[in-house]
């Protein structure tokens, strides 16, 4: 309650705002996409873990208002720094079950894209394994999302019950291995797991992407095995948008 109550005021008090981590290409290192993360710093509890308060907004329902935010303002500045004549990227934008099974959802990222003007190019959507508790409806809504030109992304892939049924049934672009996988790569008994992950991604033409990289060796091994693309810490940290505007310079 203290949480929930804390959250609406953010939402007016302007508390919430978005950091970006680049992903890169870790055969040439150069930048390709970025991930937009939500922030709260609550001038009443101070900060706020988004795997702290997004549990929350799901059970009360504002996520639903978060989400469109988040998505909005994402988008928003994609745009600007496409119009400052900085390297176009694509932006996913983390959505959670709830927001994706609201019936409004393909409406409400076609109105985003229209309103911000944003080539849907440009715009990625990562959801979880847990959208197969709906599998006719998530279908649905994939399909929608994919007419209108958006990309979409599993994130956290293999930590769920149905990684490979999700990978028949449903209409997806990427597959975005979770961290806990790429730990394992340094440890050769264990990285086989990553390996066939990769492969598998590969066969049916999905772009891989692995997250969590801290260090060099992950990267190495990482792209021998051909997976094409990393984001963590290694790289950067998620910075707030004016870090990453340099960083977008640097690309250029
Ligand atoms: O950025 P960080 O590692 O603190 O994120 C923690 C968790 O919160 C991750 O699971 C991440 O996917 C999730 N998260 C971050 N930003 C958003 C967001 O804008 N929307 C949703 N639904 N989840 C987010
Ligand atoms: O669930 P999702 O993949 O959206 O969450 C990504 C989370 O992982 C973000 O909170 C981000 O801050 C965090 N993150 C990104 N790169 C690294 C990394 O290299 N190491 C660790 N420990 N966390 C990372
Ligand atoms: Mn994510
Ligand atoms: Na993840």
């Amino acid at each position: 309650i203290i949480i929930e109550n804390a959250l609406r005021k953010a939402m007016e008090n302007e508390e919430l705002y978005l950091v970006y981590q680049p992903k890169i290409d870790l055969h040439t290192r150069e930048m390709r996409g970025m991930e937009a993360l939500l922030r709260w710093e609550s001038s009443e509890l101070g900060t706020i873990s988004p795997a702290e308060f997004i549990p929350i907004a799901e059970e009360t329902g504002q996520i639903i208002a978060i989400g469109k935010w988040v998505l909005k303002t994402a988008c928003k500045r994609n745009k600007e720094w496409q119009q400052k004549g900085l390297p176009f990227q694509c932006v996913s934008v983390n959505v959670s079950v709830r927001q994706f099974q609201h019936s409004d959802f393909v409406n409400t990222v076609e109105g985003i894209l229209h309103e911000t003007g944003l080539n849907p190019r440009f715009l990625e959507l990562e959801i979880t394994e847990s959208i197969m508790q709906n599998i006719n409806e998530s279908t649905t809504v994939l399909k929608g999302l994919r007419e209108l030109g958006v990309k979409t992304s599993i994130d956290d892939f293999g930590t769920g019950y149905s990684s490979l049924h999700i990978l028949r049934e449903l209409p997806i672009d990427t597959i975005k291995i979770d961290k806990s996988f790429i730990d394992d790569v340094a440890d050769s008994a264990k990285r086989s797991m990553v390996r066939t992950i990769i492969d598998l991604g590969l066969n049916l033409n999905l772009s891989v992407v692995a997250e969590g990289i801290e260090n060099e060796q992950q990267a190495k091994i990482l792209s021998r095995y051909k997976c094409r693309f990393g984001q963590g810490y290694l790289f950067s940290r998620p910075v707030k948008e004016d870090e990453f505007e340099k960083l977008l310079h640097t690309q250029s």
